[in-house]
């Protein structure tokens, strides 16, 4: 479903992307495959660690929130679904950062993914499996109308596009209470480095 936001951005939000059978055996594999680490980052010019883990994939390296994730491999069920979700979004990504959110106490703070190697107005694609999360976006400009909160469930596809990083700033908050797993992972295309 297109969900068309101001100032040219949009979101195109499917629900039931994967099969549930499927996306079952996804999370079991990506939770098997990836080399999942908690990371420090640094916020406010202090080092913390971040709140849930992550994992990713590719062969150009991502520098994002103060840290770089040097190249990685693809593993088989990571390159089975980006070959879907390219096909689907009809964007080559090479890219691929997982968030693993082991509770409601995992979150992400509100930001855009506006970095230079992305290039201008870059479409990025989030999968989600597992438990729900609230995935909230929120206009840049206070005042700009149309906020959105989407619940993400288990096998969604979310593409965020035209403006959206430009005008935009998506987050994952915590849900105190929630004892179940979720991993999501965003496809992006990185330029690579002249
Ligand atoms: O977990 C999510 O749905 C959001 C992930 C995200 O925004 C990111 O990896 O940049
Ligand atoms: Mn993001």
């Amino acid at each position: 479903m297109r969900i068309p936001l101001v100032f040219g951005a949009w979101l195109d939000h499917e629900p039931g992307w994967l099969p549930p059978e499927e996306a079952d055996s996804l999370l079991a594999a990506l939770r098997d495959e990836l080399g999942w680490e908690q990371r420090e980052i640094v916020l406010f010019g202090q080092r913390i660690l971040q709140p849930r883990l992550i994992a990713w994939a590719g062969d150009v390296g991502y520098r994002y929130s103060g840290q770089t994730l040097e190249p990685r491999p693809f593993t088989p069920a990571a390159q089975r679904l980006l070959a879907r979700v390219r096909e689907r979004a009809n964007v080559p990504f090479n890219h691929v950062l997982a968030n693993r959110y082991r509770s409601g106490d995992d979150s992400m703070g509100l930001h855009a993914d506006d970095e230079p190697e992305l290039g201008e107005d870059p479409v990025v694609a989030i999968v989600s499996l597992g438990t729900s999360r609230r995935l909230v976006i929120r206009p840049r400009r206070k005042g700009a109308p149309q906020r959105h909160d989407l619940d993400l469930s288990h096998g969604s596809l979310l593409v965020m596009g035209g403006t959206c990083q430009r005008h935009y700033m998506h987050g994952v908050p915590r849900q105190p209470g929630l004892q179940s797993e979720r991993i999501s992972l965003t496809f992006r295309r990185l330029l690579r480095p002249p």
